[in-house]
């Protein structure tokens, strides 16, 4: 069996916070783990390195179930986002140690392959729509099938998925929050020409998503989705607070439009209600913050039942390790949907030497045995933590909101 020797935490920022978990064993196989979670990424760090990694040691890492079970209800305090990142960590890398053992790609543990390839969606957004629609086009032009589209509001400063840079999307900066501000009405009135002028430029084979990133109450979200209902989207995101999951009640009462959420969920727990009365289309958990691929693949499981599919995070936040590992999940689970694919810079890309690729607007892991994923500790070691929070956001009135 392999004994896990020792484990350690790596922490670098290409440009941005990464947390990558180490696992060594007495094979000389090593495991590697996402464990980033933006904003509030020392506190996995301290979670893995003074709770988890102690624990860890003498361990036989095939006993990945076991190891999950352990690290879940050994806390005794359960759940949550610092928790459930620290797990899918050591869970990913224990997957990956197992493939590099078994020579075999993870996807091929998991089942294999139930598709060519994973789609996925690229993110244009633009100052305003003209802008947003020319960066869609060069989506389409790189063999996109999928482009989320996110656009200024007239009258606001500033507001989500809007970054002004080309292909990257980052919103955490500077070393206290920056605090935006939001006019819901502003935005309800501009999205639909957005979808409009989307289709009529793009036409309808493109698949459009949009993510509304929590801002609507839920009979906003319902106006919001019968206004866009002529469009046709794929989905629209995040289209109210989820902690509520019988919320989504309302919006599911007067739109079609297809709803995703969890990108923020940690557990199958958040999304249980959600998946069982069919009030969303797609699940948004991911393999970083949601306990991991065991954790996952029991989330995909439920949503199967009910004709639920996957739509995994996939932000530049979420590194090329969790991208590796979401790619193995998402080309084996028969429910698959689709995966986001926020591409990472350049200077990540080395850190981070993978596998997987893109052709033709799908995904595809790799062959390599494990996860097919690595961490260039020189490298990683040039680029020191930047404390960087995630935006705040506030109503033109000065009242605290949702970003
Ligand atoms: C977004 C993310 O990718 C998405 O759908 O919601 O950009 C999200 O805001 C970031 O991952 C937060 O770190
Ligand atoms: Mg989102």
């Amino acid at each position: 069996m392999p004994t896990i020797t020792s484990a350690r935490v790596i922490v670098t920022c290409p440009g941005r916070n990464f947390i990558t978990l180490k696992i060594e064993t007495d094979q000389g196989v090593y495991g590697v783990g996402d464990a980033t979670l933006n904003g509030r990424e020392l506190a996995v760090a301290s979670y893995l390195t003074d709770h988890v990694i102690p624990c860890l040691i003498g361990r036989d890492a095939h006993r990945i179930e076991d190891i999950w079970q352990y690290l879940y209800k050994g806390a005794y305090w359960r759940r949550g986002p610092v928790t459930m990142s620290a797990i899918a960590a050591v869970d990913m890398a224990l997957w990956d140690i197992k493939g590099k053992l078994a020579g075999l790609p993870v996807y091929q543990l998991l089942g294999g392959a139930s598709r060519e390839g994973c789609m996925v969606y690229g993110h244009a957004n633009g100052s305003d729509i003209s802008e947003t629609i020319e960066r869609a086009q060069e989506y389409l032009e790189f063999g996109y099938k999928a482009v989320r589209l996110q656009s200024g509001v007239p009258g606001l400063k500033a507001t989500y998925g809007v970054s002004g840079e080309r292909f990257y999307y980052e919103p955490a900066k500077g070393n206290l929050p920056d605090e935006t501000c939001w006019s819901t009405s502003k935005y309800l009135r501009s999205v639909p020409e957005l979808f409009q002028k989307g289709r009529d430029a793009l036409g309808w084979d493109l698949h459009l998503l949009h993510d509304v990133h929590h801002r609507c109450t839920p009979i906003e979200a319902a106006r919001l989705g019968k206004d866009l209902e002529p469009y046709r989207l794929f989905w629209l995101e995040d289209a109210t607070p989820a902690e509520d999951q019988a919320a989504f009640r309302l919006i599911r009462q007067h739109t079609t439009t297809p709803l995703a959420v969890g990108e923020i969920f940690n557990s199958i727990w958040d999304c249980k209600q959600l998946i069982e009365e069919q009030l969303i289309d797609y699940i948004r958990a991911t393999v970083v913050h949601a306990g991991g691929i065991t954790h996952l693949r029991r989330i995909a499981g439920l949503a199967d039942l009910y004709q639920v599919r996957t739509g995994c995070h996939g932000a530049t936040d979420l590194s090329p390790v969790s991208m590796a590992a979401a790619l193995h999940f998402g080309i084996s689970v028969p429910n698959f949907g689709i995966q986001e694919y926020m591409r990472h810079t350049p200077e990540t890309d080395a850190v981070f030497p993978h596998a997987y690729s893109f052709q033709d607007g799908l995904m595809h892991p790799g062959d390599k045995p494990g996860l097919g994923v690595d961490i260039d500790e020189k490298l990683a070691a040039g680029y020191e933590y930047n404390r960087a929070y995630l935006p705040v956001n506030r109503l033109e009135d000065g009242t605290m909101f949702n970003w």
